[in-house]
């Protein structure tokens, strides 16, 4: 309970969506699954198979269950699990090692060594917890399947990331349409332990919580455009005494620093291979753009780096209207609304 309350602050809280205030706080939101979290949709490939049915209720009610600042529950894969995971693992650390960006690269070397990523183990959630923690002060809670885009990114305020536990079914290893833990692991985790990507991610957060549904549906779509499919320029090779190295520009000219990409061996090799359409990340543009669900998007974007990203969004939030004006405080780990009149 906030002890001086401002009467302007009550006012304009009053005519804005409720968010959280504090990370307890994420308790409430980040349990309104949306789709295929306990019942799975009819074209799912796991609809018809009622061990992956059962399986995907267990970790459903390990997500409901928890509860922030406790451990995440430590799981063991199936052997048909692991081998999912292996076959994705191998083929995609060869295609990330082309094509992914270098912030991405470095961080994920540290994954390796320090979180139990490799062929043979799934790394275990508590253990990324504790080590993004450390770097950035992110932190991981599980969920169990989608939220809506409210929920989801008003955990970013946070600097906590929703993620699934479970893993995709066996029939596609490729591609799914809903996030799972090959998704989080391969494609998100090693970004948030870079302390700007950490920064840009509580931007978009920050931003989002108690934004009218106008704000919030742009605010996804760039987050949808940046963190999930977003690209960057491939940085030139400098020489010692500083000049850049010419020729030799063999390789795209873009690098991938969005999770959905670089979870999906199928949209990474398309986004390569197939020439799609790539604009530059301007908000005006990209919140025009429809994000696909269920088959992969007909146009990327690009900033030159994470730095370009982060200017582009501060100034689309700086255009948005909220009738009051939130402060991180990290060490109540709750935002502090004030009056914006
Ligand atoms: N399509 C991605 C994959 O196959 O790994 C998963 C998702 C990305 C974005 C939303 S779901
Ligand atoms: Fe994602």
């Amino acid at each position: 309970e906030q002890i001086f309350v401002d009467p302007g602050v009550t006012e304009a809280l009053a005519g804005a969506p409720w968010f959280p205030k504090t990370i307890y706080d994420l308790d409430k939101c980040s349990k309104r699954v949306l789709m295929y979290g306990t019942d799975l949709d009819a074209d799912h490939p796991g609809f018809k198979d009622a061990e992956y049915r059962k399986r995907r209720m267990f970790f459903a009610d390990l997500a409901l269950n928890y509860k922030q600042g406790r451990p995440v529950p430590r799981v063991e894969y199936t052997p048909k699990e692991l081998e999912t995971w292996s076959k994705i693992y191998r083929e995609l650390r060869a295609l990330h090692k082309k094509h992914a960006c270098q912030e991405f690269l470095d961080n994920f070397a540290l994954l390796e060594r320090y979180c139990g990523y490799s062929e043979h183990n799934v790394p275990q959630l508590d253990d990324l917890s504790r080590f993004l923690k450390a770097k950035t002060g992110f932190r991981v809670r599980p969920v169990a399947g989608y939220l809506s885009s409210r929920d989801f990114l008003a955990a970013l305020a946070f600097r906590v990331f929703n993620c699934t536990q479970y893993i995709r079914h066996h029939a596609d290893p490729f591609y799914t349409p809903e996030p799972d833990c090959v998704h989080e692991l391969m494609g998100h985790m090693a970004l948030f332990a870079d302390p700007d990507f950490a920064q840009f991610s509580q931007e978009i957060g920050l931003a989002s919580l108690g934004a009218c549904e106008e704000d919030l549906a742009k605010l996804a779509t760039l987050y949808f455009f940046s963190i999930e499919f977003g690209l960057c320029r491939a940085k030139e090779p400098v020489k010692i005494d500083g000049s850049a190295v010419n020729g030799d520009s063999k390789s795209s000219d873009f690098k991938i620093y969005g999770a959905g990409l670089l979870s999906s061996i199928g949209e990474l090799k398309h986004a390569i291979e197939d020439k799609p359409t790539i604009l530059r990340f301007d908000p005006d543009r990209v919140i025009q753009q429809e994000c696909l669900i269920t088959t992969f998007q007909s146009a990327y974007f690009y900033t030159q780096d994470f730095e370009e990203a982060q200017q582009k969004l501060r100034m689309f939030t700086n255009s948005m209207n909220r009738p009051f004006v939130l402060r991180y405080n990290p060490y109540t780990e709750s935002v502090e609304v004030l009056n914006n009149k």
